[in-house]
This record gives structure tokens, C-alpha cells and sequence, in this order.
């Protein structure tokens, strides 16, 4: 999967950081719902995230939204990030156009 999400322009070095200490029970939640090879890429001059992960199941993926582990990873990244009514980021999933194996 390829998504965008929108990081507000104050909050960079504050996202890394809480990413490089990720809540072990989202981490745990994460690899539950089968993602895999996980990276976030920061563009520093407009603030948009581009997310690349690996899923065994998009549907079962999706399903992390009603785990306690993402709504409380939300609730904390809420005041860095674009999100919606239910704190989960804004993300705009992208069509892959090319793959090289
Ligand atoms: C992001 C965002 C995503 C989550 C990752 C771990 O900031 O909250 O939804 O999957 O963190």
C-alpha cells in the first residue's frame, strides 16, 4: 500500500521522535493486522508523508482502526497531523503505477 498523510510544518522532528519510540502495543497491533516492511518518508518542504507498507490482507489491515492500540497511537499524533473526525490521519491511498521485482 501507498498513502499520503499531512504532518504539520512544526511537528517534524517531534513525528520522528515519537516514531522512533513507537507504543509497543501499536507496533504489536501493527504486525497483528499483518503489515510488514513499514517506512514513512517525510517531504520537508510541503509536510506530506509518503507511507509504503506490506499487507498480508487490505481488509484485515484496515481493521487496525478498531484496535485500542491505534485509537490511543492516534489520539497522541493528533495534534501533529492532518486527521479525521475520529483522530485517525487524513491518508490518501495511492494506485501503484510501476513495480520492479
Ligand atoms: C502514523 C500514523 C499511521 C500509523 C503510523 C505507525 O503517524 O498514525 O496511521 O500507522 O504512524
Amino acid at each position: 500500500m501507498g498513502q499520503i498523510m499531512y504532518l504539520h510544518k512544526d511537528a517534524y522532528a517531534e513525528y520522528e521522535k515519537r516514531h522512533n519510540n513507537l507504543f509497543p502495543e501499536m507496533r504489536q497491533a501493527l504486525k497483528a493486522a499483518g503489515a510488514h516492511n513499514y517506512s514513512i518518508f517525510l517531504d520537508q518542504k510541503t509536510g506530506q508523508l509518503f507511507a509504503y507498507l506490506e499487507v498480508d490482507d487490505v481488509a484485515a489491515y484496515n481493521a487496525i482502526a478498531e484496535t485500542d492500540a491505534a485509537k490511543k497511537w492516534w489520539a497522541y499524533m493528533e495534534p501533529l497531523m492532518d486527521t479525521n473526525p475520529d483522530k485517525s490521519p487524513v491518508a490518501v491511498d495511492l494506485d501503484e503505477v510501476f513495480h520492479l521485482d
